[in-house]
């Protein structure tokens, strides 16, 4: 037997911009539900959805957390998000787990704009919304202002469905507007609700958003429309009809009040959560397509073939990898086998579980809308679609912003360089956005992510679950050397040792090439001055040599070696002779050929609101940034410039300050280019502190 019902069952995602009250609420809603029996408390350490360390530590979330109640006749799931821009992904994968969103609105801080990125996804996912203002009473909570917020920043009718009775001290409860009754709340946090009369100085602000509602109401259907003009009342089946289909088709955003964490104001909440927001089966299934693009068609059903979707992925110390998947058709019962269709491979399926929190329940079968989590998965990572039948089908697969954010991490210890790759990669089957990857040239592993916390997160991470400490610095600038003249020298390597000695001589002209085009070795020996089979030597000697450039020890490019004299001895020579010679030739040449440093330059694309253009530029114009052109972009302004990488390793910090967390931007390599003189004396500088050990 499943618990809940499909038609029952509301999934919810609760979700906007850090601190405004989303896990205290979350808390608030379960005690309610007496799920658990004491309101739970991000402050005090005890909430049952910040439940990691990290979490505790911070007050604050960093994992999305998934919890179940039952309030009325509806099963709730709901998933509790961070706030945090550095964890935007757990909201990404979210929103695919669930048909609604609740925002959490701060009556003070009111909308910033993360939760107005957030409020954009939510939209272009499609999600019924509702939203919850929270913190009354606080100091200066002005749900007023968070009404006018709300249309003006997320351009959608605000629906107030409970009125706050007070504010700050005062705040006492709320009106429910279409009952007309008032509800007062004890101030301990138990919920304690009384119904009352709506107090008289409230009753004429009452009337007019009552009135206000009633007709955003019916103009969510002409028949309504029509005999509510004629001044006709309308009946409570008609009006909680209209809320709903209002709901769906996102007309207008019901609005509710209180304060999450003196549990007040939430049972109003709580009801239209089981009353209208909308089960499984109200939402469009989202597209199954195989390579082809062609569609598999499916429904909500339970007779249905199953299909999941894998949004997260954790690793839990007692049970090793837990995934976390929505079902979307069919049924799924322990002890079978799953077709993973984005990775081709079958899956064997243990016990199910159900999620509370950190508490796993085993559950007997699940079915359309449920969440759930089953152990062990050998192959299946997060955003991976899985089938009841073998076909190779997968749902859509969100896009994720760019990781912005480049550091580099250094293992404190031997025993941690070999543990680190596969720490890292646990931790990026869990989180798609983290990246890791090892330079080349600095042979450093650049762990990239959203932004300096996202990195020490993970970096914590690293520490308390794989035993890895690492260091985190600033990456080096993967800087190059070239040079500006041509020379012609010799390279001449003669040694008399005992019996056998060792010749090798070779002559070659070193010349500057384009930019780009990498090396050119040119065989111009004739009459056999130095045998055939010697002059591949030379050139590996050259290309062993321009792995460390005179200037700064950084490897050499865009250069031209002709090799064109020399001489051997019959019994001396040898690849090895002529290697070093060819070695020895480049080195001296490469002091003569003034050489210089180049540096990368990235194309970056930066977009931000328009009114924070000019600061933006400006900051560019000090980080030697040529700009190329400009976008319009509905309120946002689209910036392509070039930029030198060293100039922008930090830029993810700086770019959220100046538009307070609304711009975004993406890099990627366009070419060297030289670095201007005055850097290149201080980086030479730098190099040769370093190699002396100053
Ligand atoms: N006075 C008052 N404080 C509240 C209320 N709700 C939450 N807080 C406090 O606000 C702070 C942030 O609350 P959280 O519930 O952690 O906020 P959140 O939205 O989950 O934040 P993130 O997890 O960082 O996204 C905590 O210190 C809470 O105690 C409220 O209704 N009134
Ligand atoms: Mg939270």
């Amino acid at each position: 037997m499943r618990r809940y019902r499909t038609e029952t069952l509301r999934n919810m995602i609760i979700m906007s911009q850090s601190g405004a009250g989303k896990t205290s609420l979350g808390e608030a809603l379960l005690f309610n539900a007496k799920v658990t029996t004491r309101l739970g408390k991000v402050l005090d350490g005890n909430s049952v959805l910040d439940v990691e360390p990290e979490e505790i530590k911070r007050q604050s979330s960093i994992f999305s957390a998934l919890h179940t109640f039952k309030w009325k006749n509806s099963g709730v799931i709901m998933l509790d998000t961070p706030g945090d821009a550095n964890f935007t992904s757990e909201v990404i994968l979210g929103l695919k787990s669930a048909d609604n969103a609740l925002f959490v609105i701060d009556a003070i801080d009111s909308i910033k704009p993360h939760s107005e990125n957030l409020w954009n996804m939510a939209v272009s996912e499609g999600l019924v919304r509702a939203c919850f203002i929270n913190k009354m009473d606080r100091e200066r909570a002005n749900f007023d202002q968070v009404l006018s917020d709300i249309s003006e920043i997320f351009e959608i009718k605000p629906l107030p469905l409970t009125l706050p009775i007070g504010s700050e001290d005062m705040f006492t409860g709320v009106v429910d507007v279409l009952r007309k009754k008032a509800y007062l709340y004890a101030k301990d946090g138990s919920g304690t609700q009384k119904e009352a009369e709506v107090p008289p100085e409230m009753k004429d602000a009452l009337d007019e958003v009552f009135n206000k509602v009633m007709e955003d109401l019916a103009e969510v259907d002409d028949t309504l429309m029509e005999k509510y003009l004629e001044g006709q009342e309308l009946s409570a089946q008609e009006l909680e009809g209209a809320l709903k289909n209002g709901l769906i088709r996102g007309e207008f955003l019901p609005v509710f009040c209180g304060s999450a964490l003196l549990n007040m104001g939430i049972q109003p909440l709580m009801d239209f959560i089981s009353s209208a927001f909308i089960s499984p089966e109200q939402r469009a299934l989202p597209a199954l397509t195989n390579k082809q693009g062609e569609k598999k068609e499916y429904r909500h059903s339970e007779d249905e073939v199953f299909c999941g979707y894998v949004f997260k992925t954790m690793s839990d110390p007692y049970t090793g990898t837990l995934s976390i998947i929505r079902c979307l058709s069919g049924t799924l019962a322990p002890d079978s086998s799953l077709y993973n269709a984005s990775r081709d491979v079958k899956e064997r399926i243990g016990a199910i579980f159900m999620l509370e929190g950190k508490t796993q329940k085993p559950i007997e079968l699940v079915g359309p809308g449920d969440i759930f989590a089953v152990a062990k998965l050998k192959e299946t990572k997060t955003g991976d679609t899985l089938l009841g039948e073998t076909v190779k089908f997968t749902l859509p697969h969100p896009s994720f912003p760019e990781p912005i954010m480049n550091m580099a991490v250094t293992p404190k210890t031997k025993a941690d360089v070999d543990k680190i790759l596969p720490a890292l990669q646990k931790l990026m089957d869990e989180d798609p956005v983290l990246n890791v990857y090892r330079d080349d040239q600095t042979g450093e592993f650049i762990l990239s992510g959203l932004g300096q916390l996202h990195i020490e997160i993970a970096v914590d991470r690293l520490k308390r679950r794989f035993g890895v400490e690492v260091e985190l610095k600033t990456p080096k600038v993967p800087y190059k050397e070239t040079i500006t003249a041509s020379a012609k020298v010799q390279g001449k390597h003669k040694k008399q040792t005992g019996g056998h000695g060792q010749y090798g001589d070779a002559w070659i002209e070193l010349e500057p090439l384009d930019r780009g085009q990498g090396f050119e070795f040119v065989n111009a020996i004739v009459g056999g001055v130095i045998p055939r089979q010697y002059i591949p030597a030379v050139e590996k000697g050259v290309i062993e040599a321009m792995q460390n450039g005179t200037l700064a020890g950084y490897p050499v490019v865009d250069v031209k070696v002709t090799l064109y004299d020399g001489s051997y001895h019959d019994v001396d020579s040898s690849e090895m002779a002529f290697k070093i010679a060819g070695s020895l030739a480049f080195k001296k040449a490469i002091e003569q050929c003034k050489p210089i440093l180049l540096e990368p330059i990235m194309n970056i694309s930066v977009t931000v609101p328009e009114e924070c253009m000019g600061d933006v530029m400006g900051d560019l114009n000090s980080r030697r940034a040529k700009i190329e052109g400009m976008n319009s972009r509905g309120k946002y302004q689209e910036l392509k410039a070039i930029v030198p990488l060293a100039e922008v390793l930090t830029y993810a910090p700086t770019l959220t300050s100046i538009t307070s967390g609304r711009g975004t931007f993406s890099l990627s390599y366009s070419h060297l280019e030289p670095v201007p003189y005055s850097i290149q004396e201080k980086i030479v500088e730098e190099a040769a502190a370093l190699k002396d050990g100053r």
